[in-house]
Protein backbone atom coordinates (compact mmCIF):
# COMPACT_ATOMS: atom_id res chain seq x y z
CA UNK A 1 0.00 0.00 0.00
CA UNK A 2 2.95 2.56 0.92
CA UNK A 3 4.73 1.72 -2.13
CA UNK A 4 1.62 2.71 -4.55
CA UNK A 5 1.21 6.07 -3.20
CA UNK A 6 4.97 6.76 -3.17
CA UNK A 7 4.78 5.52 -6.67
CA UNK A 8 2.08 8.09 -7.49
CA UNK A 9 3.80 10.64 -5.47
CA UNK A 10 6.55 10.09 -8.16
CA UNK A 11 4.65 10.34 -10.93
CA UNK A 12 2.49 13.31 -9.74
CA UNK A 13 6.16 15.19 -9.12
CA UNK A 14 7.70 14.38 -12.76
CA UNK A 15 4.26 15.45 -13.99
CA UNK A 16 4.45 18.77 -11.55
CA UNK A 17 8.20 19.22 -13.26
CA UNK A 18 6.88 19.20 -16.53
CA UNK A 19 4.67 21.42 -16.65
CA UNK A 20 6.21 24.19 -14.66
CA UNK A 21 9.26 23.58 -17.38
CA UNK A 22 7.16 23.64 -20.38
CA UNK A 23 5.11 26.81 -19.27
CA UNK A 24 8.02 28.33 -18.53
CA UNK A 25 9.28 28.36 -22.14
CA UNK A 26 6.13 28.30 -24.22
CA UNK A 27 5.09 31.50 -22.78
CA UNK A 28 8.05 33.90 -24.62
CA UNK A 29 8.52 31.97 -27.42
CA UNK A 30 5.26 32.72 -29.63
CA UNK A 31 6.50 34.74 -32.47
CA UNK A 32 8.10 31.94 -34.09
CA UNK A 33 5.00 30.04 -34.69
CA UNK A 34 2.12 30.45 -37.29
CA UNK A 35 4.09 31.75 -40.14
CA UNK A 36 3.44 28.29 -42.17
CA UNK A 37 0.14 29.70 -43.39
CA UNK A 38 2.11 32.12 -45.45
CA UNK A 39 1.23 30.02 -48.46
CA UNK A 40 -2.00 30.85 -49.49
CA UNK A 41 -2.71 30.84 -53.07
CA UNK A 42 -5.37 32.92 -52.90
CA UNK A 43 -3.46 36.40 -52.50
CA UNK A 44 -3.29 38.60 -55.42
CA UNK A 45 -0.43 40.34 -56.61
CA UNK A 46 -1.12 43.56 -55.26
CA UNK A 47 -1.29 42.43 -52.10
CA UNK A 48 1.88 40.56 -51.91
CA UNK A 49 3.74 43.81 -52.77
CA UNK A 50 2.33 45.69 -50.06
CA UNK A 51 3.68 42.49 -48.10
CA UNK A 52 7.40 43.72 -49.50
CA UNK A 53 7.22 46.92 -48.43
CA UNK A 54 6.03 45.92 -44.59
CA UNK A 55 8.05 43.26 -44.58
CA UNK A 56 11.54 44.88 -43.52
CA UNK A 57 14.33 43.57 -41.18
CA UNK A 58 12.96 44.58 -37.69
CA UNK A 59 15.82 42.87 -35.68
CA UNK A 60 17.88 45.58 -36.70
CA UNK A 61 16.08 48.55 -35.86
CA UNK A 62 15.27 46.88 -32.11
CA UNK A 63 18.58 45.07 -31.70
CA UNK A 64 20.85 46.89 -28.93
CA UNK A 65 24.21 47.47 -30.81
CA UNK A 66 27.51 47.72 -29.01
CA UNK A 67 29.48 50.53 -28.49
CA UNK A 68 33.69 50.40 -28.73
CA UNK A 69 35.66 51.49 -25.77
CA UNK A 70 39.26 51.04 -25.23
CA UNK A 71 39.88 47.76 -26.42
CA UNK A 72 36.39 46.33 -25.93
CA UNK A 73 32.88 46.38 -26.91
CA UNK A 74 29.77 47.09 -24.74
CA UNK A 75 25.97 45.99 -25.05
CA UNK A 76 23.25 45.85 -22.68
CA UNK A 77 20.09 44.14 -22.69
CA UNK A 78 17.30 43.95 -20.38
CA UNK A 79 15.53 40.23 -19.88
CA UNK A 80 12.37 41.96 -20.33
CA UNK A 81 9.38 39.61 -19.70
CA UNK A 82 11.54 37.02 -20.05
CA UNK A 83 12.35 37.23 -23.42
CA UNK A 84 15.97 37.36 -25.21
CA UNK A 85 16.63 40.26 -27.10
CA UNK A 86 18.93 40.57 -30.16
CA UNK A 87 22.39 42.36 -30.12
CA UNK A 88 24.63 43.89 -33.02
CA UNK A 89 28.33 43.60 -32.43
CA UNK A 90 31.84 43.59 -34.11
CA UNK A 91 33.93 40.77 -35.21
CA UNK A 92 37.76 40.95 -33.38
CA UNK A 93 36.69 42.52 -30.66
CA UNK A 94 36.02 41.27 -26.81
CA UNK A 95 32.36 41.61 -26.09
CA UNK A 96 31.30 42.90 -22.73
CA UNK A 97 27.45 41.92 -23.09
CA UNK A 98 25.52 43.05 -19.66
CA UNK A 99 22.21 40.89 -19.13
CA UNK A 100 19.93 42.39 -16.69
CA UNK A 101 17.64 40.55 -14.99
CA UNK A 102 14.98 41.43 -12.77
CA UNK A 103 12.93 39.73 -10.03
CA UNK A 104 10.10 38.09 -12.18
CA UNK A 105 12.10 37.88 -15.25
CA UNK A 106 13.97 34.43 -14.56
CA UNK A 107 12.52 31.24 -14.71
CA UNK A 108 13.13 27.63 -15.12
CA UNK A 109 13.47 28.20 -18.76
CA UNK A 110 15.10 31.12 -19.72
CA UNK A 111 17.57 31.01 -16.44
CA UNK A 112 20.32 29.30 -18.74
CA UNK A 113 21.67 30.79 -22.43
CA UNK A 114 23.80 29.37 -24.77
CA UNK A 115 25.66 30.30 -27.28
CA UNK A 116 27.26 27.36 -29.23
CA UNK A 117 29.16 29.32 -31.92
CA UNK A 118 31.37 30.59 -29.21
CA UNK A 119 31.02 27.98 -26.69
CA UNK A 120 28.99 30.03 -24.05
CA UNK A 121 27.07 29.13 -21.20
CA UNK A 122 25.93 31.27 -19.03
CA UNK A 123 23.80 31.14 -15.75
CA UNK A 124 21.64 33.99 -15.66
CA UNK A 125 20.47 35.63 -12.01
CA UNK A 126 18.53 38.46 -10.91
CA UNK A 127 21.11 41.68 -11.28
CA UNK A 128 23.42 42.16 -14.05
CA UNK A 129 24.81 39.22 -15.49
CA UNK A 130 28.37 39.07 -17.62
CA UNK A 131 28.75 37.33 -20.97
CA UNK A 132 32.10 37.50 -22.66
CA UNK A 133 32.89 36.38 -25.57
CA UNK A 134 35.14 37.77 -28.70
CA UNK A 135 33.26 37.49 -32.45
CA UNK A 136 35.68 36.29 -35.09
CA UNK A 137 33.20 35.54 -37.90
CA UNK A 138 30.99 38.30 -39.49
CA UNK A 139 26.98 36.85 -39.99
CA UNK A 140 23.98 36.23 -37.52
CA UNK A 141 24.43 33.74 -35.03
CA UNK A 142 21.79 32.44 -32.52
CA UNK A 143 21.94 31.96 -28.72
CA UNK A 144 19.16 30.45 -26.84
CA UNK A 145 18.35 28.88 -23.62
CA UNK A 146 19.56 25.49 -22.88
CA UNK A 147 16.61 23.67 -23.77
CA UNK A 148 16.81 25.85 -27.41
CA UNK A 149 13.25 26.85 -26.71
CA UNK A 150 13.40 30.66 -26.65
CA UNK A 151 16.20 32.56 -28.36
CA UNK A 152 17.39 35.26 -30.42
CA UNK A 153 20.13 36.52 -32.71
CA UNK A 154 23.58 38.40 -32.74
CA UNK A 155 24.22 39.61 -36.20
CA UNK A 156 28.37 40.26 -36.30
CA UNK A 157 29.44 43.09 -38.41
CA UNK A 158 32.66 43.72 -39.40
CA UNK A 159 32.97 47.41 -38.78
CA UNK A 160 30.07 48.71 -36.47
CA UNK A 161 30.08 52.45 -37.14
CA UNK A 162 28.62 51.54 -40.96
CU1 LIG B 1 13.92 27.01 -22.36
Amino acid sequence: MKKTYYLLGTVLAIILLGAVLFSGCTRSSGSTGGSAINSNSSQSQSSSADQTVTAQPSTSSSAAKAIVNDGIQIVSTTLDRGIYDPIIVQTGIPVKWTITANDGDLNSCNNKMLIRSYGVEQKLLVGENVVEFTPTKAGTINYSCWMGMVGSTITVVDDINQ
